[in-house]
């Protein structure tokens, strides 16, 4: 945080408290239940930290999936403001996402997804502010480029993939984000198999997507077929684990109907242990069988491809610790989580120290590559980590932070959370090398945090201070649903431009001057070549025919910052959002005759009201 002036600070928190004071009881941020007099000190500590003066700037980007609001959210810290939400998988109105031809194309069929885990591009397993990745249970990913904060690709559904939840996890250069099913299926998807042969002829499907090093273009690595468990996260292994990509499994009961009581029947599940830079050589040389379009390798076929890890039942998260020595797991409703040494996993591996195997994948034994089992508390979900070797484990059932460490396996603090945390995020925490200071939970529930809008409460996301011995909630913030994973980056790793330059502007339908804009027609189909610069939309008005196939191709030949300027075309449901120095086009049959105005929908000017014009449909 830039800070401008503590004065100002302490004489804004000096007025908080003093509110606080008259306000007696109803002190607006006392924490409930907490002692008089030191509530009053702990909160007035508290706001001076995440407290952002007005014309300051957060220290933080915190980029946080919206579940199956199918975008992404973007939030400063550690105000907790909400700063802006990058439309992914769902059109967005806001920005025009999903309105002009190219985002329609990229959505597809699908407008909707279900996103869960942002993926930060990593050089050396450190966050380089390039692309961010995120996953969709419909079989998708997609990159974001954090240049202009907009989504680029939509790779997917991509075959015999079944519910994309382990995902999208990217390996420590970026060389990879993988995807995993969580719902195995007969492949490829279309065969219809019925459900009591489920152990036999459905299966999962690991696949690990490929990301050109220069442009972040994404396309289909490997792929790997696998026992049909239910895949549910994964983590890619760094420094000495660098080459491996770990994915929890649970139902290996290989069940159906009621999962929560015929797949809780094992004492354990498996950690995926998967040899990516194998599988990547063995489909160079093209090993595997083509199923639904793409090689598929058989991991029976290929020893030392996949190993099973034996874990705690019905796990959750799977975190590998900064130094890429320790693979954390546990099962969701156990009091403990394992630290796996990843020296005794490769010892057991070379050993051939197994138990069996699944399908031919062998299963390592669990007493000799576990190195302890942390009693951390009731439900532990996700691990992530700060410097000096600590770890803070989500508890979903205690509703509650752990904080450990690695090596000694203590357990050193806990702070609860309000309530029924899921995933958590620690400022660059999941890197090689954590910052510390800052841990998001990321609350399931909120139960009367905010004020009530009724049956669906707002969700609750809870800053906690972690630079110190004892972990401090500092803050309760609103974020919007639904929580999943969310990453915290370093602000000045990311950076954004202000236009795009002109030119960089290769859209062959562009116009830099309002002489060239206009109308062009070849049989039926129209082309429209518009400019809109303050405070006019060139043409002010058009005509066509009944039945025509029209194209806009709309033009902001601003080069200034924020100036940014729309077209709403009523009746027609169009509307596009044009940045400074951006053509987008759209393209729509003009089924209705009459006369329909379009304007400029975002407010650029004193005379924004007057950049309006008319379709005339005869
Ligand atoms: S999940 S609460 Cu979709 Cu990542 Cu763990
Ligand atoms: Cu352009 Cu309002």
């Amino acid at each position: 945080m830039k800070t401008r002036g503590k004065g100002t600070i302490l004489a804004t928190v000096a007025g908080i408290v003093a509110l606080g004071l008259l306000a007696g009881r109803c002190a607006p941020s006392a924490p409930k239940g907490a002692k008089k007099g030191a509530a009053v000190s702990d909160t007035a500590a508290a706001a001076m930290k995440v407290y952002v003066a007005p014309g300051d700037l957060d220290e933080y980007y915190l980029f946080a999936s919206g579940g199956h609001s199918g975008q992404m959210y973007v939030y400063g810290l550690p105000s907790g403001r909400h700063i802006s939400t990058i439309p992914v998988f769902t059109p967005y109105p806001a920005t025009g996402y999903g309105f002009d031809d190219d985002s329609k194309k990229m959505l597809g069929d699908l407008t909707w997804g279900d996103a869960h885990h942002p993926g930060l591009s990593e050089t050396n397993g450190d966050y380089d502010g390039r692309w961010l990745f995120i996953n969709d249970m419909n079989g998708r990913i997609a990159r974001i480029d954090l240049r202009d904060f907009k989504t680029k690709q939509i790779l997917g559904p991509v075959p015999n993939v079944s519910g994309n939840h382990a995902s999208s996890f990217v390996t420590p250069n970026t060389e990879y984000a993988v995807m995993g099913s969580r719902f195995s299926i007969p492949i490829p998807k279309g065969t219809a198999v019925e459900v009591g042969k489920y152990a036999t002829d459905y299966k999962g499907v690991l696949t690990g997507i490929k990301i050109d090093p220069n442009t972040g273009e994404m396309s289909i690595g490997w792929q790997i077929v696998m026992p049909p468990f239910d895949y549910d996260l994964g983590d890619a292994g760094k420094l000495v684990s660098n080459g491996w990509v770990f994915f929890t499994s649970y139902n290996t009961e290989r069940a159906i109907g009621k999962l929560e009581v015929t797949a809780s029947q094992r004492d354990r599940d498996y950690i995926a242990a998967v040899d990516w830079k194998m599988a990547e050589q063995l489909a160079a040389k093209g090993e595997g069988t083509v199923i639904g379009g793409v090689k598929v390798i058989d991991p029976a076929k290929n020893p030392g491809l996949v190993y099973f890890m034996p874990c705690g039942k019905s796990p959750h998260g799977v975190d590998v610790s900064p130094d890429g020595k320790y693979v954390i797991g546990s099962g969701k409703l156990q009091g403990v989580t394992t630290a796996f040494n990843w020296e005794k996993v490769q010892t057991a591996m070379r050993n051939k120290d197994f138990t069996g195997d699944e399908d031919g994948i062998p299963v390592l034994k669990y007493e000799s590559i576990k190195d302890a089992e942390v009693p951390v508390g009731l439900g532990p979900l996700h691990t992530q980590f700060g410097p000096d070797g600590y770890a803070y484990t989500s508890l979903f059932v205690d509703s509650a932070i752990a904080k450990w460490k690695l090596g000694t396996w203590e357990v050193v603090d806990k702070v609860p959370m309000s309530y029924s945390i899921g995933h958590l995020s620690a400022a660059e925490g999941d890197t090689v090398s954590p910052d510390g200071k800052w841990l998001v939970g990321l609350n399931k529930l909120s139960h009367g945090r905010h004020l009530s809008v009724g049956p669906s409460q707002p969700e609750s996301s809870q800053l906690v201070d972690i630079s110190e011995e004892k972990m401090k909630l500092a803050l309760d913030f609103f974020t919007e649903p639904e929580p999943h994973y969310a990453q915290i980056v370093k602000a000045d790793k990311i950076k954004p431009i202000e236009v795009y330059p002109k030119e960089e502007n290769k859209h062959p339908l562009a116009v830099w001057d309002v002489k060239d804009a206009g109308l062009t027609r070849n049989g039926n189909k129209v082309t429209v070549k518009m400019v809109e610069v303050r405070s006019t939309i060139t043409p002010t008005d058009f005509e066509v025919k009944e039945g025509d196939e029209v194209t806009l191709a709309i033009t902001n030949i601003e080069q200034t910052t924020d100036e940014l300027h729309g077209l709403g075309l009523l009746d027609y449901n169009i509307n596009i959002v044009v940045d400074p120095g951006e053509t987008k086009t759209v393209t729509f049959k003009a089924k209705k005759k009459g006369v329909y105005p379009y304007y400029c929908t975002n407010f650029c000017s004193a005379l924004h009201q007057e950049m309006q014009g008319y379709m005339i449909v005869r």
